[in-house]
């Protein structure tokens, strides 16, 4: 006999799911034992929120929904940040979790919550797994995930309607809608896109979130046979090369932004590939002249005004058989001067201490030395505070899909989550993540799962003892500091309580020989690295 629970696991194993991240309860156990027989893995973490957070990183990364299979009740409500970050950052996540039976008597209210009717705003689709529609509902749910902009599902499944026999309802053509989008004719788009660069002498190519990461190569030769200037937002960032001579920088909130919102006033023509305004944290995609050209409407079904709705690839090509209409000598080079000097470019804190006289280290030195000893497809994951402000503009990436941070959501918590789903989706990949003191002290314990896991990958916490990008927020508004400061847990013995090697530094030689030496041996390392907060104020 196929119980639900079995139908269920053998529908992911079907689709090619191998791995399912998550954190049990009682309710899900039959669930836990079909999965471990259909040959698909439970990565056990400490916390259902990172465990969602790392199956979405390790979906998107393998082109499959990442799943998390949860408890009911507390396990279930867990859920809400990966599969809110998941949504705006149209990272592919189904979410399974248990649910009270629905033959339980109604005055039963324990660990009983309306979980459809939470998640169905931030989610294509909110189902109930039976023993009727196991076999047809698993597929539909994935493919809603996988439809583009992809997305999140929720599936509950109660641990009496796991046991029961599946019914052979084969529901033949159950299949998710795609969202119907209609493609323009792409020669006819390209030809429209090269009248409008002929028109142009400073043209902008922004290439945002809703472009697929296949078509780097394609984007790539575009803007560099054109030589065509180029700035991407942090989703996309290594879709090109962020070291060519084209490269204007990273739009949408990280450091520097005032001189890229600068660039963006400057261009007479900005390119959105892709660009999808859940990345931007100010108002400048609704109040300049964009030239959208998406392939799908934007997270929120957001068709902005005067879109091109084209196939990328079928555009890029016809636009390789073109002829660049014009020529652009580097019309953003002050802006790409200015941007490169900031990280060097050390203004002394308030304090008027420099560096490493009162034990911290210049926060671009972390960049830079790490940038100096890690090969191009080191995947970078990064936390949310002012650390991935400075990682989001200035590490230099260089291949797609090798960075990764909460952007639509940005939500604290993400990074060392994310480097677990990274590290097991790409094993042969260096892995680092940079995280705040602050975020490191809510989810810093699942470096034992990255141990116990397999994923070995070197984690940067930049220890300034304080919620630092709040603070500056403070300081920016004029307000008095106020509990922005918190005394320091030791990240050190954290890692060592982990099972995991550390050490502090505040020199960027030995940062920089202690990764390479973590890298090159394929072991975990956490380096807490002392900075001091004032030190981005010149950054941002
Ligand atoms: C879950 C969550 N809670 C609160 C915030 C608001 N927030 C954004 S950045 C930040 C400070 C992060 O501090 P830390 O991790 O130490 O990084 P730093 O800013 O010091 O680099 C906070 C509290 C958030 N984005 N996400």
């Amino acid at each position: 006999m196929t119980t639900t629970a079995a139908a269920t696991a053998q529908a992911l194993a079907g689709a090619g799911i191998t791995r399912v991240f998550g954190l049990p309860g009682g309710e899900i156990l039959v669930l836990m034992d079909e999965l471990r027989r259909a040959g698909v893995d439970f990565v056990l973490m400490r916390h259902e929120a990172n465990a969602g957070i790392a199956a979405a990183v390790h979906g998107k990364l393998r082109r499959e929904p990442g799943v998390v299979l949860t408890t009911l009740g507390p396990g279930a409500a867990n859920l809400m940040l990966p599969l809110s970050n998941a949504y705006l950052d149209q990272e592919p996540l189904l979410a399974i979790s248990a649910q009270i039976p629905d033959d339980f008597p109604p005055t039963h209210t324990h660990q009983l919550l309306p979980l459809h009717d939470v998640y169905r705003p931030i989610t294509r689709l909110a189902e109930k797994i039976t023993a009727l529609n196991a076999d047809s509902l698993v597929p539909r749910a994935i493919a809603a995930c996988m439809t583009r902009p992809f997305g999140t599902a929720y599936l509950t499944l109660s641990a009496r309607e796991a046991l029961k026999p599946a019914g052979a309802f084969a529901s033949a053509g159950a299949r998710a809608r795609a969202t119907a989008v209609h493609h323009a004719d792409a020669a006819a788009a390209a030809k429209r896109l090269v009248e409008r660069l002929a028109a142009s002498a400073r043209p902008l190519v922004v290439i945002g979130l809703g472009i697929d990461t296949g078509n780097a190569a394609r984007i790539r030769r575009w803007v560099s046979d054109w030589n065509l200037p180029v700035a991407v937002t942090p989703k996309v960032k290594g879709i090109v090369d962020e070291t060519s001579a084209n490269f204007v920088g990273v739009a949408g909130g990280m450091a520097a932004d005032n001189l890229l919102c600068d660039a963006l006033a400057a261009a007479d023509l900005v390119i959105g590939f892709g660009l999808d305004p859940v990345e931007i944290d100010k108002t400048w995609h609704a109040e300049l002249p964009i030239h959208w050209l998406l392939e799908a409407p934007n997270v929120g079904e957001i068709v902005p005004t005067g879109t091109e709705l084209v196939d990328h690839a079928q555009v890029l090509d016809a636009l390789a058989r073109e002829r660049p209409p014009r020529a652009w000598e580097a019309p953003f080079r002050t802006f790409q001067k200015k941007r490169r000097d900031m990280l060097a470019d050390r203004t002394p804190s308030l304090s008027g201490v420099e560096g490493e006289q009162h034990g911290t280290m210049w926060p671009g030195d972390i960049v830079q030395s790490l940038a100096d000893v890690c090969p191009p497809q080191t995947i970078v994951t990064t936390d949310v505070g002012s650390h991935k402000y400075l990682f989001g503009q200035f590490w230099p990436s260089r291949e797609p899909d090798t960075f990764w941070m909460s952007n639509g959501l940005s939500g604290m918590a993400y990074g060392l989550s994310a480097a677990i789903g990274a590290k097991l989706a790409r094993p042969d990949a260096p892995v680092v993540a940079a995280v705040g003191d602050g975020g490191f002290s809510m989810n810093g314990q699942e470096l034992e799962t990255a141990e116990r896991a397999g994923a070995p990958f070197v984690t940067i916490v930049l220890e300034d003892r304080s919620y630092s990008l709040i603070k500056l927020s403070q300081e920016g508004r004029k307000l008095e500091p106020y509990r922005t400061d918190f005394n320091p847990i030791d990240s050190v013995k954290m890692a060592e309580a982990c099972g995991v090697e550390g050490l502090r530094t505040t020199s960027p030689d030995e940062l920089a020989s202690a990764a390479k030496r973590a890298i090159d041996r394929g072991r975990s390392l956490v380096i807490a690295v002392p900075v001091d907060y004032a030190d981005y104020r010149s950054l941002f």
